[in-house]
């Protein structure tokens, strides 16, 4: 039997509105369930204390001050596995050189040794609280959406959609197909990524491939009289590597550099990685990529945290946008009601699953949709969200319409301008050809979608 310490490390009286209006503690909430013989309380006392302050057994060193930061067990309901911890402020890591907080100590004391205890079946962080002090201490985004909008020559309110895409194949394209694959699609869109494990491949080595880009959106530019943007992964291990490949792609760009996103796998590189790149560029759009998430976030997992509470942590790091999921429109897992994921993100004020998050003028983070989107998905996407202020990347959407990337681009866009129009799509593509030809391209999801659509565009199957 464990040592049962649920008289320290819970207090069942606290209220969860004194302890938000205390502001002096982070709230995190669980899906918790103990090991088959173990008590709930005594399960969640554990899990605090290995969260903070303590150890399975009383230790004799403990002093009064130690029990002052202790985390709390606040709210238990074993019924439906809910755990509440309020974590006090004063637990959390600050930096040195600045006195800032940092999300690996957010990380290694709220989903840390708590992830593998004897006495704990699992737990998976669902929703958390940040009181303002705590928000005034991250980071949050330096650069966002405005400043893509501003150089599209949007409205810097309400810019709208950004058509995007991926370049594809994910790997296997030398320097001039690349740069090739890039140019062909500005010709029809705004915003290129590079895909998540694009780099300095020995076949597509970076000094060749970033200034035959460069030179590509030079050229799309020239050619559309539209500004161009372009996020570039500097994903690497060493935070050195990182910025000597974000020094190397800015120079190349040169007079352009401020189209320049920064794409970083923020997931499987971590906390860190995010942070270089907020701190050492800030003026640059950072980009989170979370490849590899759905380890611990895929609705089978019990375990490590949900995609709302990476998205909510990536916004106080300071990710200017994150891939937030299609909501079931895509190719990956998701669900309408994930579009509490973007609004979570972009807003000043949202709801979570659990609790409500004022933002206090933090700046936004844009919800990046991708993974699996054409321009026939599109439009149930914008009706579920009920925005379009977002990026969308479609690599297989663009590279895959039968008449190319810049006509698949144009479809993406025609696919924005419909759901704006409120019209119906069928009838829209009667008007738009790049849009029509999408039902052509990716005949299952037109059959899926829009039932009857061969007869009403007059397509013979
Ligand atoms: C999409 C993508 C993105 C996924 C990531 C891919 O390509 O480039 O990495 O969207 O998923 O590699 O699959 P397609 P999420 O447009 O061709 O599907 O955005 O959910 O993190
Ligand atoms: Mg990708």
């Amino acid at each position: 039997m464990a040592l049962d310490q649920s008289a320290r490390y819970a207090n069942l009286d606290l209220r969860e509105e004194d302890l938000i209006a205390g502001g002096k503690h982070i709230l995190c909430a669980y899906k918790m369930q103990p090991k088959a013989g173990y008590g709930y309380l005594e399960a969640a006392a554990h899990f605090a204390a290995e969260s903070s302050t303590g150890t399975n057994v009383e230790v004799c060193t403990t002093d009064e001050f130690t029990k002052g930061v202790d985390a709390l067990v606040y709210q238990i309901d074993e019924a439906s596995q809910d755990m509440r911890i309020a974590y006090p402020i004063d637990l959390f890591d600050r930096n040195m050189i600045d006195g800032r907080m940092m999300l690996v100590s957010f990380l290694t004391l709220t989903i840390g040794n708590n992830q593998g205890m004897g006495d704990i079946e699992n737990a998976q962080m669902i929703d958390f609280y940040v009181p303002p002090r705590a928000l005034q201490l991250f980071d949050g985004p330096a650069t966002d959406i405005t400043k893509l909008w501003r150089i599209l020559g949007r409205p810097v309110q309400d810019g709208g959609y950004i058509a995007g895409t991926i370049i594809k194949p994910k790997l296997g394209l030398r320097p001039e197909p690349f740069a090739e694959a890039a140019y062909a699609f500005w010709l029809g869109g705004d915003f290129i990524k590079n895909d998540e494990p694009q780099g300095n491949q020995v076949f597509a080595p970076t000094k060749k491939v970033m200034p035959l880009v460069a030179d590509a959106m030079k050229r799309a530019q020239d050619e559309t009289g539209e500004a161009k943007l372009f996020s570039a992964n500097i994903t690497a291990d060493d935070h050195f590597e990182m910025c000597a490949r974000a020094d190397f792609i800015l120079e190349t760009f040169g007079s352009d550099a401020d189209k320049v996103a920064f794409l970083v796998d923020g997931f499987v590189g971590g906390p860190g990685m995010i942070t270089t790149a907020r701190r050492q560029y800030p003026d640059q759009y950072l980009h989170y990529h979370r490849a590899g998430h759905g380890m611990i976030t895929s609705p089978s997992s019990k375990r490590g945290y949900t995609a709302f509470v990476l998205s909510k942590m990536a916004r106080l790091q300071g990710a200017s946008g994150i891939h937030v999921g299609t909501m079931g429109y895509g190719k990956m897992e998701g669900d309408a009601d994930d579009r509490i994921i973007a609004y979570m993100v972009e807003r000043d004020s949202a709801d979570g699953p659990i609790y409500h998050q004022e933002w206090l003028g933090m700046r936004p983070t844009t919800p990046i949709i991708s993974g699996g989107m054409n321009a026939l998905r599109l439009v149930g996407f914008f009706e579920n969200l009920g925005h379009g202020n977002l990026i969308n990347t479609a690599g297989g959407g663009s590279y895959g319409h039968i008449d190319g990337p810049a006509a698949g681009a144009k479809s993406l866009r025609q696919a924005y301008e419909c759901w704006k129009a409120g019209a119906d799509p069928i009838a829209w593509a009667k008007d738009h050809r790049e849009f029509a030809r999408a039902f052509e391209s990716f005949p299952f999801d037109a059959d899926k979608i829009f039932a009857g659509w061969r007869d009403q565009l007059g397509i013979a199957a």
